[in-house]
């Protein structure tokens, strides 16, 4: 039997990492895109990496980039996959504020080229593609909890962008018959999560905190609510969105939401140590503990239209694709706090023996 051949955009990210591996579980020959950087950016995914030099490959990366649409035609054409997940984003919310106009080109026009790339090479029969759509796009939400048919209302260049990107896929499902889908995913996390997300950013500053590596960790919004999930629980979502008869769009969400600072809480209880809440009226509040960790709210923080509740209602997935999700919201606090203290023990041997330790209060 022929093996199945898939091209994941944003290999080197946290999803990408999670598909990458799944995929080739399955038996699938897995292209990835990554993008060329100074240093080495493929730290996630180098426990799949495979000499190029070996014959039979599974797993091959290719230099590329979402804003360069001869590379993607280029690389579509070479690999002629089943199956293209597009992942690679400008993700990061707050960041989009501050590049609004690349974060338009790569998350919005970015979706158009591949689109446009598997039209222009006659692929319109043979590939299936996903888009990585989000629960962002609920914004300043119109209904509770949000499902597949609640308005759209975004709140920043990254969600107004990825609106481009959900609506043209319609489109080309719509238009040329492609079998496209969005999964329109809430937040989802994993200890592959990247530093600057809030969650990430609170178990590695609380594991430091924890071995005496730093004292502070200054936080935004501690009032925003989430409905946090696995992400290694999401991809698997991915990848049985493309295997129905029919395309169609799919919320993946737990259904259960938490706020910033219950995120913060959890984290410590795991790690057993106390909070001292700090700024912006948190002590008024009467969360002053006295603990070890400092919670500080920075305003540098706060976004100029925040996204203050987010909550999914996952029933049309869990009913067509028989999915639920397996992690809660306990474990996957406690698999990131298990894995942060890992790397903190790591840098304080370092520290130990003499070596500076990084400061990572950011
Ligand atoms: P990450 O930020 O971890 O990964 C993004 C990936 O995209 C990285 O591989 C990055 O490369 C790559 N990338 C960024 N810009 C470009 C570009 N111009 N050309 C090519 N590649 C690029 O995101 P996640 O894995 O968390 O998310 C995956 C996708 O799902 C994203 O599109 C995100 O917007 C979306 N999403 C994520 C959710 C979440 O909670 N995680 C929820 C809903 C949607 P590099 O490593 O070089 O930076
Ligand atoms: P989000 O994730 O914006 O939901 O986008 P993020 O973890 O950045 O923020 C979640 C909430 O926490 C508040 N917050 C802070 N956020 C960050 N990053 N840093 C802080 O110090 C901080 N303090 C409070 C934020 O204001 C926000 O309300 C993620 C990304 O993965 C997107 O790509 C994806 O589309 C959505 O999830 C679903």
């Amino acid at each position: 039997m022929t093996k199945k051949v898939a091209l994941i955009t944003g290999v080197t990210g946290q999803d990408g990492a999670y598909l990458a591996e799944l995929l080739l579980s399955k038996g699938y020959i897995v292209h990835g895109i990554k993008r060329r950087a100074s240093l080495f950016n493929t730290d996630r995914i180098d426990h799949l990496y495979q000499d190029p030099h070996v014959d039979n490959k599974n797993f091959i990366l290719h230099y590329g980039d979402l804003t360069d649409s001869t590379n993607l035609i280029r690389i579509i054409q070479q690999v002629q996959p089943d199956e293209i997940y597009n992942l690679a984003a400008m993700s990061h919310v707050a960041v989009s504020f501050e590049t609004p106009e690349y974060t338009a080109n790569a998350d919005g026009i970015g979706t158009l080229r591949i689109l446009e790339a598997i039209r222009i090479l006659g692929l319109e029969k043979k590939t299936r593609f996903y888009q990585a759509s989000t629960s962002e796009l609920y914004g300043l939400v119109q209904e509770v909890p949000q499902k597949e048919t609640t308005p759209f209302y975004p709140r920043s260049p990254y969600a107004v962008a990825k609106l481009y990107g959900y609506w043209i896929t319609v489109n080309y499902r719509e238009a040329y018959g492609i079998y496209a889908c969005n999964g329109v995913l809430f937040n989802h996390e994993s200890p592959l999560r990247g530093e600057t997300f809030v969650t990430r950013k609170i178990t590695r500053a609380l594991a430091r905190i924890k071995l005496g590596l730093q004292d502070s960790l200054y936080l935004g919004n501690l009032d925003a609510l989430r409905d946090w999930g696995h992400a290694k629980d999401y991809v698997e979502m991915q990848w049985l969105m493309l295997q129905q008869d029919h395309p169609e769009d799919f919320v993946i969400a737990t259904g259960v939401q938490y706020s910033v600072r219950d995120f913060v809480n959890a984290a410590a209880k795991e790690l057993d140590i106390a909070i001292t809440w700090k700024g912006e009226g948190v002590e008024e509040k009467g969360y002053d503990a006295n603990g070890k960790a400092i919670v500080q709210v920075d305003p540098r923080y706060f976004r100029p239209t925040e996204v203050e509740t987010l909550l999914g209602d996952p029933t049309k997935a869990k009913q067509k694709l028989g999915w639920t999700p397996k992690t809660t919201f306990q474990e996957l606090v406690s698999e990131m706090v298990r894995e942060d203290l890992k790397s903190a023990q790591r840098d304080e041997l370092v520290k130990k023996h003499g070596f500076a330790a990084y400061d990572y209060n950011e």
